[in-house]
């Protein structure tokens, strides 16, 4: 398709629009690891840089009923989901005015109001969630998926096989959505996986499952959007994976002793989504610039408003504590 054919057709218009809303994400990111280096941002900070095609294609995706849950790298879902840059900014500082009114942190993302039912920082930790969360829109016989976001890492997890058969037995909307960056922190994939495509761990469960080039925004909402289809349509979960690169240490701080250097620049040179949607849709320098400098706009704006957001009060410190 030429620039001018893209141009004209409304598809052109959309993908330019998940280029801004990636755009979004990666400025945010990596104003969070320079605010996180100058000791501003507390606690641990895990970037989704490389990553974003795949939290914005499957969000957009989503029907406005539908629920996510996440992971402890969860910035970019969170945003993908609407919560505002703001609003993630200022969790991350611990301000009352986060997300989660400064109690989490980066590894505790929670907007239940826009659909988010919340990060957690225990790998495959929020798939039960998501599971419930399916389980109760089946017996109200509302038309919802749930989305779980959850690594490669948490497919060798307890709780990713208890969730992933209970949905199947039960015919849950579910969409559970592995986010295959091949890394498990320090752990190459080969060496937690004992099988390269994850689609097959599907099987086990009777359930139906698609793979997603994630580095490609618009394949990975193509399949998401598939995928909730067969879920929302009560034909039983689905188990979409997305293959991916993580570009960016584990963690703000992981030197990545144990990687290979020219395989971690050759990937940066190769697999940034952001760099491919920009060719493919063949962009100016002056409308990518533009796009850059929106998202910029809301990154210092959300960055100069949690400096100036009030702690949480230490007296409710308990509130919501249930256990
Ligand atoms: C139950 C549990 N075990 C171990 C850890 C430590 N840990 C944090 S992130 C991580 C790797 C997770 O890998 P993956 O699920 O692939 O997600 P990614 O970091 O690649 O996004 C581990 C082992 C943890 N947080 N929870
Ligand atoms: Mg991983």
């Amino acid at each position: 398709m030429t620039e001018l054919e893209l141009k004209t057709s409304l598809q052109f218009e959309e993908l330019e629009g998940f280029l801004a809303r990636m755009l979004v994400i990666r400025h945010f990111e990596q104003a969070v690891e320079e605010r996180y280096r100058d000791g501003e941002i507390p606690g641990f900070v895990h970037l989704a840089i490389g990553q974003e095609a795949v939290a914005v294609g499957a969000c957009s995706a989503l029907a406005p009923g539908d629920v996510i849950t996440s992971t402890h790298r969860s910035h970019a879902h969170t945003l993908a989901k609407g919560t505002p840059a703001r609003a993630v900014m200022a969790e991350l500082y611990g301000k009352v005015d986060g997300c989660s009114r400064g109690r989490g942190g980066s590894m505790h993302l929670y907007d239940v109001e826009r659909g988010n039912l919340g990060s957690s920082a225990v790998v495959g930790g929020a798939l039960g969630v998501a599971a419930g969360a399916a389980l109760a829109f089946k017996m109200h016989g509302e038309e919802r998926v749930a989305v779980p976001f959850f690594g490669d890492g948490a497919t060798s997890s307890g709780l990713f096989h208890e969730a992933m058969n209970l949905a199947a037995l039960w015919g849950l909307p579910v969409v559970f959505l592995c986010e295959n960056n091949r890394w498990a922190e320090s752990t190459p994939f080969a060496q937690h996986s004992p099988i390269d495509d994850l689609r097959e761990r599907a099987l086990a469960y009777g359930m139906s499952a698609l793979r997603a080039d994630g580095q490609d925004v618009e394949a990975v909402f193509h399949a998401a959007t598939e995928a909730l289809v067969h879920a929302r349509s009560g034909r039983g979960p689905v188990l979409l994976v997305a293959e991916t690169y993580r570009l960016a240490p584990h963690n703000v701080g992981d030197s990545q002793e144990y990687r290979d250097r020219a395989e971690f620049e050759q990937s940066r040179a190769t697999q940034d989504p952001i760099v491919k949607l920009r060719e493919r849709l063949a962009l100016s320098d002056e409308r990518f610039a533009e796009l850059e400098r929106g998202a910029e706009a809301i990154t210092v704006d959300a960055v100069e408003f949690s400096r100036h957001s009030p702690d949480p009060d230490p007296g409710e410190l308990l509130k919501d504590v249930y256990a």
